[in-house]
């Protein structure tokens, strides 16, 4: 058996109540920091939505401890493969908001040059895995990987994110069985923010909790409390060190709330109790790092004030950047599949820039 009881460093209010894990100061701030941008880049992102400008967009707010402290203990060669929530990882890895804002308008700045959807962001230099809409597929692929880097006696580390709802998945289980029965270097990183769209937890599962699941498969299931960043961080830190060490996978559950809708194109409002959403308001994960940050002497109302500041401008200067760079070309269209490009395609490809074709999209999504 494992032990559920959820894994607390801070309480709701931020005062230690747990073993807080070694980090240096300035890492402290930076977390912040972190935390900060991801709130922000939600707010400004939504309501370019709104307004238009992008088509689609999926919201952290709620959960930047979670992503935050997944990321924090993973080294520059380690590998992620992420799913809606987790951008963020990837920026605290070193992409910038412009690539990202590139990225949900899917023009010629986008490393992706146009070819997913907005917010399924991946780049190879920063060694995070592109995905699909299709939930519960990173775990495999996560897997796989670990079973490569064991193979080829790498000391790399894979990272597999997964929503509640994708623990349904059959995906899911296959990733976690044979993580296990292979012992390879994988951490499964499950954001249980108790919502798949219009469907609670409640009816996604009737396990004691998520981390539980770990047990039926041979590893070690860890339940944390996904709102405390210092909480996540020794978590994470413990499983990427068996990991990495020849201890074989971990299934991490985080606990957490999305705190806004699944994405742009949905209506919390209509299948959930404001009541719900204002308990945990109460366990803000910024309010909590931000008021223990504080009690330590490490952060000042003015740092905050600051770092919002330089937040909005690095935004604003993103988005007119963003926005002054045409679609990709359409000659990007016939790139990246063959090393030797077939002669009917050299072909078709004369043809299309000779007639001066576009690609862009102004449609809605659905999801
Ligand atoms: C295999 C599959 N089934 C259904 C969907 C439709 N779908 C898109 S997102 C989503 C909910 C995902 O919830 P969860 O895994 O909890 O992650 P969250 O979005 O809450 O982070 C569903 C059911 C899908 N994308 N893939």
């Amino acid at each position: 058996m494992i032990d559920e009881t959820l894994r607390r460093v801070l309480d709701d209010d931020g005062r230690a109540i747990g073993a807080v894990p070694e980090i240096p100061a300035d890492d402290l701030r930076a977390l912040f920091r972190h935390m900060l941008v991801l709130r922000t880049m939600d707010g400004r992102m939504l309501s370019l939505q709104r307004q238009g400008r992008i088509g689609f967009y999926g919201l952290t707010t709620g959960q930047e401890a979670s992503v935050t402290g997944s990321a924090y203990p993973l080294r520059a060669s380690d590998w992620i493969f992420p799913a809606l929530r987790e951008t963020g990882v990837s920026m605290w890895r070193g992409t910038t908001i412009q690539q990202i804002v590139c990225q949900l308008i899917g023009n010629s700045g986008d490393v992706l040059i146009g070819r997913q959807m907005p917010m399924h962001f991946s780049d190879r230099a920063v060694n995070a895995v592109a995905w699909s809409s299709v939930i519960g597929t990173q775990l495999v692929h996560a897997m796989g990987a670990a079973w490569a880097a064991k193979l080829t006696k790498t000391s790399d580390v894979m990272v597999g994110y997964i929503g509640d709802g994708g623990t349904s998945s059959s995906d899911f289980h296959a990733a976690l069985n044979f993580a296990a029965v292979k012992q390879v270097p994988v951490v499964f990183f499950c954001q249980n923010n108790q919502w798949a769209i219009s469907v609670p937890i409640e009816s996604q599962t009737v396990s004691s909790s998520i981390a539980v699941k770990a047990v039926a498969y041979g590893m070690p299931g860890i339940r944390v409390d996904g709102n405390d960043v210092l909480a996540v961080i020794a978590a994470m830190r413990e499983a990427v060190d068996r990991a990495r060490s020849g201890g074989g996978p971990t299934f991490v559950e985080s606990l957490t709330f999305r705190m806004g809708g699944h994405s742009s194109s949905d209506d919390p409002t209509r299948y959930r109790d404001p009541a719900l959403v204002a308990t945990w308001e109460k366990r803000d994960p910024l309010a909590r790092f931000g008021a223990y940050l504080k009690g330590a002497g490490l952060l000042t109302d003015a740092d905050v004030e600051t770092w919002s500041a330089e937040i909005n401008d690095a935004i604003s200067a993103a988005v007119t950047a963003a926005e002054a760079l045409p679609p990709p070309g359409i000659e990007t269209i016939f790139t990246d599949v063959y090393a030797t490009m077939p002669a009917h395609l050299e072909e078709q490809k004369k043809h299309a820039i000779a007639r001066g074709l576009g690609t862009t999209f102004d449609g809605a999504f659905p999801l």
